[in-house]
């Protein structure tokens, strides 16, 4: 069951000048920020809000590192914005089984690795009304407890 808005993901061209206007202009704060390079990104996440079952919301940030990456591709032809957004749920296997037998496209047989140590998937955005929609399972049930920091993977 999908439970909440995990994150959306906004794609840009320089990741420090992204987290710098947030954080200006909202006081949003980094909370974590990592390398993914299956995902051939840089990313920032910065934590909104907590959610109701246990786990939270974020913005997450995301700069192409490759010409050949999702983000680096749908920036040349759109420039920087709204990417995608990600729905949390405690069983993304499940539910991204379910989604399938719906009709839906889901891009990888089996979940990958996503920010903070989540599994995550994606759903064809031409079978989503037009948006690219990733499906979550947090790490731990509470990423509150999650360390913040640099990591590379
Ligand atoms: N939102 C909405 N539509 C999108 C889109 C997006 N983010 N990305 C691509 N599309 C549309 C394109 O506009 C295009 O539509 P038209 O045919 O009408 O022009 C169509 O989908 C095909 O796009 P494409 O540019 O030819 O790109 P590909 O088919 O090679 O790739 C996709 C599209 C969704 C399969 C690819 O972006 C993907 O695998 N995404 C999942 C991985 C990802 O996005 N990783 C980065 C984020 C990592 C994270 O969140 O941790
Ligand atoms: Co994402």
């Amino acid at each position: 069951m999908l439970t909440r808005i995990d994150h959306i993901g906004i794609a840009c061209r320089d990741l420090e000048a992204t987290v710098d206007f947030y954080s200006r202009t909202y006081g949003f704060e980094v909370f974590h920020t990592e390398v993914n390079q299956e995902q051939g990104v840089r990313e920032a996440m910065l934590r909104i809000n907590g959610t109701d079952d246990g786990g939270a919301s974020y913005l997450q940030l995301l700069e192409p590192i490759r010409e050949d990456s999702a983000v680096a591709t749908w920036m040349a032809k759109n420039g920087e914005g709204v990417h995608h957004i990600a729905f949390g749920t405690a069983d993304v296997d499940g539910d991204a089984e379910a989604i399938r037998g719906k009709g839906v496209r889901v891009l990888y047989d089996e979940p990958r690795r996503g920010s903070m140590d989540s599994r995550i998937t994606f759903l064809h955005p031409k079978d989503c009304h037009g948006v690219l929609t990733e499906l979550v399972t947090a790490a731990t049930p509470d990423n509150q407890h999650a360390t913040p920091g640099d990591t590379q993977h």
